[in-house]
């Protein structure tokens, strides 16, 4: 029996009104968010990543038969009006409704682009949701922003957001309280994800988030993800021949150097661990964002598989710790490469979170 204390009155509220799809064996879904396109111009920070987006969506997942959703934040309003969007990515918005005919396209909305819900010139209204209940089988996964689990009125309701963006742009950062904004996001995300952990827990669903543009597998972030594969290196050493120990320790090292250089870049990637109990119940994830500076993270769900994957240009993409499928995989001849940073097993998912939520 599933408890009901209404300690998440608004991602109840989620769940309760969600757009429900029913996936099946042979249901791909890609997941995508934080686009936050502009009008291309200096101040777009999509432009850098848009050939990329193209390539990724025309060449390979409408091909693979992908449906698409869009997890939220998909167009920057906070810095440019939709026309200017619009005109700008005309052939991206072609691309994403193309995706019906591979089965679905739908979009959740941020709250960067939470007013296009109201705008009626605005192409992809037919599609724009708050969120999508994906069922697969008996189990639950819901996607939606995660900006609803903030209990900051200027994250939930668009306008009061707008008013703190302008108070930072024009008078935090002239009076040079600069770290105002950075020292808070920690945290913030940290609650954000805890909040949206406990509810998931609780209703014994997956939940698939944005937002917080930090990519997070099965509620782990990289950090957790790398300190979690050397103690398995570590276990695995004193039982391993002569030649098998010589590669442990070559793997090892890797994996500390990628560890430290998380460390080294501390303040974008986020320390906090993912791990907020004894036991990770697999719960949260999240598809990092579209306008990383080497690429992009996304989240693939194909049959009964679900995947984190990270697609860059060229040699630009650092070296990552990938258990799978360790080397990229070149699009055609685009200079893009795509790589399986993590893959898990639905059924493997469910059973986690049912023996131990
Ligand atoms: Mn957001």
């Amino acid at each position: 029996m599933r408890l009901h204390q209404k300690k998440h009155p608004n991602l109840e509220r989620l769940l309760n009104t969600a757009k429900p799809i029913a996936l099946g064996p042979g249901s791909k879904v890609l997941i995508l968010s934080d686009l936050h396109m502009g009008n291309g111009g200096r101040r777009d920070e999509f432009k850098r990543n848009a050939d990329l987006v193209r390539a990724m969506l025309k060449d390979y997942y409408l091909p693979e038969k992908y449906s698409l959703a869009l997890n939220g934040d998909v167009e920057e309003l906070f810095k440019f009006s939709v026309e200017s969007i619009q005109e700008q990515w005309k052939g991206i918005y072609d691309l994403f409704l193309r995706f019906e005919q591979n089965g679905f396209f739908w979009k959740t909305y941020g709250n960067h682009d939470a007013d296009l819900f109201e705008e009626r010139d605005y192409r992809l209204s037919g599609h724009l949701v708050e969120s999508v209940r994906f069922t697969w089988g008996d189990e639950v996964m819901l996607l939606f922003h995660g900006h609803q689990a903030s209990i900051l009125l200027w994250e939930t309701y668009p306008m009061v957001s707008r008013a703190v963006v302008l108070f930072l742009r024009y008078v935090a950062k002239p009076m040079g309280i600069r770290n105002f904004s950075t020292a808070y996001n920690s945290r913030r995300r940290f609650a954000i994800e805890k909040s949206i952990y406990d509810f998931s827990n609780q209703a014994k669903i997956v939940s698939i988030i944005g937002h917080t543009h930090r990519p997070l597998f099965e509620s782990l972030s990289k950090v957790d993800h790398l300190n979690y594969r050397i103690e398995e290196l570590c276990r695995a050493y004193p039982a391993a021949s002569p030649v098998e120990r010589l590669r442990i320790k070559e793997r090892i090292v890797e994996l500390k150097t990628m560890l430290d250089a998380c460390f080294t870049e501390g303040k974008k990637i986020g320390l906090r661990s993912g791990r907020y109990n004894n036991i990770v119940i697999p719960s949260v994830f999240n598809s990092g964002c579209a306008i990383g500076k080497r690429g992009v993270t996304a989240l693939e769900i194909d049959g009964d598989r679900i995947r984190l994957v990270y697609w860059f240009k060229g040699k630009q993409g650092r070296r990552f710790v990938s258990d799978r499928n360790s080397d990229p995989e070149p699009l055609g001849d685009t200079g893009y490469f795509r790589i399986v940073l993590n893959e898990d097993h639905l059924d493997y998912v469910f059973s986690r979170i049912n023996l131990l939520a």
